[in-house]
């Protein structure tokens, strides 16, 4: 059977992060895709000078080149800015907005079969924008948010309970930023609802509270700490772990940022909601009864990302 193809458009911190997991999982072969000439063929050579030591299989490519990524079987795509001090949210949307417009237009022209996890900022508009402009099935571009979002929420519900972070099973909706909804009521530690914990006494509802607080603040967390840029390991993780659902077949049920169609009261938005991601891409969007005040939070956090659509609109007539 031929390897798989894995192409990384972005080679900057998470790009370079990405290639490094897969190469060393053997995910496939690895194209690295920037503009910025030189990096992507860099961190490419870099990358596959750790195959002897690794012992690892996996041919690397930098390029500047959309034809290079043909044939790719997944694409996650990291290109564009970070938010840097005294831009605005508006200033980012509409620089990142025009990058997914190449990038989608790339994929349209060079890998229109791949599945492909967008990673950049803001996360629930630029996979929507992406999607547009890549004509690509819904099913198959979707947005990398949630398993990270739960993986934060579950480090620091491991540390509060003092246990292992394999036995906490963190369930987080909604959109990627301030408004994510960590749902404690379907957050458990080896099958334990926290809330339950809670009553018996292992750990209190401010103290949750602080932790879900700290869970919407995560990414921001680091970039105080970093000073020059996000976080990227997570983060990679967190996309690596969609692509291999996806190329093993899987089945796997993550949060994910997919177009929502006649589930949780929307009618086509992307937003971050339990996901069965296989070999078809996202095959199921899994539909759970929230409490009122998780409905309360996630209507709160689908407004926002309509805003932000809104706000995509008037920059670029087209998406309109
Ligand atoms: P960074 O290290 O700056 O890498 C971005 C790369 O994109 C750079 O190498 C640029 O040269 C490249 N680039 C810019 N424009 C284009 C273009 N038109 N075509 C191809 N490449 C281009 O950033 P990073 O890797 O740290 O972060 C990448 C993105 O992920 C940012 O938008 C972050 O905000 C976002 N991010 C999202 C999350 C989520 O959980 C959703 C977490 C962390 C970071």
């Amino acid at each position: 059977m031929a390897r798989k193809k894995i192409a990384l458009i972005g080679a900057g911190m998470i790009g370079g992060t990405l290639a490094h997991l897969a190469a060393m999982r053997e995910l496939g072969d690895i194209v690295l895709f920037d503009i910025a000439e030189g990096i992507p063929q860099g961190k490419a050579l870099d990358i596959s000078q750790c195959g002897p030591v690794e012992g690892f299989d996996a041919k690397l490519a930098g390029s500047n080149d959309y034809a290079d990524i043909a044939g790719a079987d997944v694409i996650i795509v990291t290109a564009g800015v970070a938010r840097k001090p005294g831009m605005s949210r508006d200033d980012l949307l509409g620089i990142n907005l025009k990058v997914m417009k190449t990038v989608g237009e790339g994929i349209k022209q060079h890998a229109p079969d791949a599945f492909v996890i967008c990673i950049t900022n803001p996360l629930d508009a630029m996979v929507w924008a992406l999607r547009e402009f890549s004509g690509l099935p819904h099913n198959k571009v979707v947005g990398m948010a949630g398993v990270l979002d739960s993986a934060r929420f579950a480090t620091f519900l491991a540390q509060e309970f003092g246990v292992s972070v394999r036995d906490v099973n963190a369930f987080v909706l909604g959109g990627h930023g301030d408004t994510m909804v960590p749902v404690t009521s379907y957050t458990t530690i080896s099958g334990i609802p926290v809330d339950d914990l809670v009553k018996m006494g292992r750990s209190s509802k401010e103290r949750i509270d602080e932790i879900v607080k700290r869970t919407r603040g995560g990414g921001g967390e680091i970039v105080a700490l970093l000073k020059t840029g996000s976080a990227y390991y997570a983060p990679a993780t967190s996309a690596i772990a969609m692509a291999e659902a996806y190329l093993g077949d899987q089945k796997r049920i993550l949060p994910c940022a997919v177009y929502v169609d006649g589930k949780y009261g929307l009618d086509g938005l992307y937003v971050g909601v339990p996901t069965v991601i296989g070999a078809n891409g996202v095959e199921e969007v899994i539909e759970i009864a929230l409490d009122d005040e998780a409905k309360q939070n996630f209507q709160v956090s689908v407004d926002a990302v309509k805003e932000l659509l809104e706000a995509c609109k008037q920059i670029d007539g087209s998406l309109a």
